[in-house]
């Protein structure tokens, strides 16, 4: 519908218009370019600042006092040769055996990922990161990774943020030219939330590779290798790092939940490696890896699978740190933690106070530790700009090892059952989703099948059901979506098959199959795919970027292609005019090229006309300028 409206859009009509007219006069093509671009970037202006923007409205506002946020003085001219400078030089396999050989515990920071997708909603911007990139290349060069990309990232910079998430991807690799760039994969979901055909995942694997991931972290949302081996593949290809992935769920030192044991956990470590992992992920994406367990797994790992061992959790519980000082001493080789500002609760645990754990021992990190609290400075500045996607969790909350919700989903499911009507019964939803879980036979919960999870907790508490009601087979019920094609097979197999009774139940007599979901998708004609593209985008060439985004995300992305068509580049504004639009006498610039700078200066917005539009007055590098735009309120 979205598209439908644009298409009928004055504005919209008239950049056709111009776009038409650029074509047709090609001397013309540099000034009317950029001048077309200004007058798009002032029309989003425009419109937020009489419509405002409907992702904060109702919401927070940041702090009127905030200081705007100052990326620290470089250290050095030149960034100093770290990670990537070998991954460059020698290729992956060297890579990890020199992470193997290291004494320091190495540290990859998360903050550009999952630190602003667990505690602010994935809504961080593009030109924040970029700001900070060249600081994290000149003063913290020692660092393992940067985690910037994949996982929910992808999908809410087209749907929510207007902008190309590869674009942010180049941007951060040309900014940190040392340091390796991490992202997460879904494994055959590549970065969206249900199964992919095989070659729609080679193609975006490869383009990831060539715009700019140097560490791939690749996983299965039930722990199946058999469904990752495609996107393990694929990576393989591409000479960057492949980190094959063990999901961490349930307890281990807990006798009750021995389905996922040492030896569950070794089996998969070994399958991952014959599988030709460089280095063995252990992702803890709820948090419930105890410190006390922490110890035995790694150790289990590192001696009888025989990889490095890069550990990543969330600090949820508040034992994170506790965690990471069990894996350091039991000899994990890399740690995941976010900036001090992005840090803590579903986040990661906080990466200036890992270094100082670990200070004067055997496994100190080597990382200057004022130099991450300037960037953590600059990170708490940001944070501010983004008052209205916190999530107003204060305190950690052992009720984590109760639900096991990803830090991920933590918020997003609580923001689901605000919107429901159901935030008074927050912790019953808890309950139910742990109950949801032993129903569908205790299975790992990340993305995608954490999602599945809590639209049957949210089903299931909106309707007041209980497990007991679900499971008997005199009570008829009609399952969400998700859950049918779970059962159906559609995500793969977790270990041991799911349970009969529920799977008959759900599918109502339709067949389940067990084999690789792949295998049930045929591959896409990426070359038909590109030419129905370029015309529905009106013959805008496509390029592989491009494609892959939409091949991930059809819709989202054609409604990503359709706004831009309107409102331009407007991943240059600061978050704040982003967010919130213009004052009266306020001034701003954006550069829209490099060194080439738009000065903008809101004059007045009039009164809203008989036609329902608004005028809306600036100044663009110093000449007037007039917009109108219709008034929505
Ligand atoms: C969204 O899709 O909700 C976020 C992207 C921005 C949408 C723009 S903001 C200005 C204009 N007004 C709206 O209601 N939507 C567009
Ligand atoms: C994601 O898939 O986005 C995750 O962060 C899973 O933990
Ligand atoms: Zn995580």
């Amino acid at each position: 519908a979205f598209v439908e409206n644009l298409l009928k859009h004055p504005t919209f009509l008239n950049n056709q218009y111009t776009t038409k007219f650029i074509d047709e006069t090609p001397e013309l093509f540099q000034f009317r370019k950029r001048r077309d671009r200004g007058t798009k970037v002032l029309t989003y202006i425009a419109d937020i600042t009489v419509n405002g923007h409907p992702e904060v409205a109702g919401r927070a506002r940041p702090h009127p006092d905030l200081k705007p946020a100052r990326a620290p003085k470089l250290r050095v001219e030149t960034p100093p040769a770290g990670t990537k400078t070998l991954l460059d030089e020698k290729g992956p396999q060297a890579v990890a055996d020199w992470l193997a050989a290291q004494k320091q515990v190495l540290i990859t920071d998360t903050t550009m990922r999952d630190g602003h997708q667990s505690l602010l909603a994935t809504r961080m911007r593009s030109i924040d990161m970029i700001k900070v990139a060249p600081a994290y290349a000149a003063n913290l060069p020692q660092l393992f990774s940067v985690e910037c990309w994949g996982g929910a990232t992808f999908d809410v910079a087209y749907r929510f943020l207007q902008e190309c998430p590869w674009q942010r991807l180049r941007d951060l690799r040309k900014a940190m030219p040392n340091i390796m760039t991490q992202m997460l994969l879904r494994g055959a979901n590549g970065v969206g939330y249900t199964n992919y055909p095989d070659n729609v995942v080679q193609f975006f694997v490869k383009q990831a590779a060539e715009t700019g991931v140097d560490v791939f972290r690749v996983f299965d949302s039930l722990n199946w290798v058999e469904n990752m081996r495609v996107a393990m593949d694929a990576v393989l290809e591409t000479g960057k790092v492949l980190e094959g992935t063990i999901c961490y769920t349930g307890d281990l030192n807990d006798p009750a939940r021995s389905k996922y044991d040492l030896k569950y956990y070794v089996a998969m470590g070994k399958e991952l490696k014959a599988a030709g992992a460089h280095i063995l992920g252990l992702k803890d994406m709820a948090g419930l890896l105890k410190p006390a367990a922490a110890g035995p797994l790694v150790k289990a790992l590192k001696e009888e699978v025989g990889l490095p061992v890069h550990f990543h959790t969330h600090d949820t519980s508040g034992a994170g740190i506790a965690t990471i000082m069990a894996a350091a001493a039991a000899g994990v080789d890399a740690v995941d933690a976010a900036m001090d500002a992005l840090s803590g609760n579903t986040s990661q645990p906080t990466l200036g106070s890992v270094v100082e754990a670990l200070r004067h021992t055997e496994r100190e990190t080597g990382l200057d530790i004022s130099a991450i609290r300037e960037i953590s400075n600059y990170w708490e500045a940001v944070r501010g700009q983004y008052a209205a996607f916190e999530t107003g969790q204060q305190a950690p909350a052992s009720e984590v090892y109760l639900h096991e919700m990803p830090g991920g989903q933590f918020t997003n499911l609580k923001a689901q059952a605000r919107s429901l009507g159901l935030e008074e019964r927050w912790h019953e939803v808890a309950q139910t989703y742990a109950d949801v879980n032993q129903m569908f036979g205790d299975i790992v919960k990340v993305t995608p099948s954490s999602k599945v999870v809590g639209d049957m907790a949210l089903m299931m508490v909106s309707q007041g059901l209980t497990r007991a009601d679900v499971e008997n087979p005199e009570v008829e019920l009609s399952f969400p979506d998700s859950v049918v094609d779970m059962m159906r097979g559609s995500l793969g197999q977790p270990p041991g098959g799911w349970p009969a009774a529920i799977q008959k139940k759900i599918l109502k007599g339709e067949k389940a199959f067990t084999d690789r979901p792949g295998l049930h998708a045929a591959p896409v004609d990426i070359e038909e795919t590109r030419a129905k593209l370029v015309k529905d985008l009106e013959g805008k060439p496509v390029d592989d970027e491009d494609l892959n985004g939409y091949l991930m995300y059809p819709k989202v992305f054609l409604d990503y292609m359709g706004r831009h068509r309107t409102y331009g580049p407007v991943r240059v504004l600061p978050t704040r005019t982003f967010f919130y639009g213009m004052e009266q006498g306020e001034e701003i610039s954006a550069e829209i090229d490099p060194g080439k700078t738009l000065e903008i200066r809101l004059i007045a917005v009039g009164e809203t006309q008989d036609d329902g539009e608004v005028r809306v007055f600036f100044e663009l590098n110093g000449q007037p300028r007039t917009i109108r735009v219709p008034d929505r309120k």
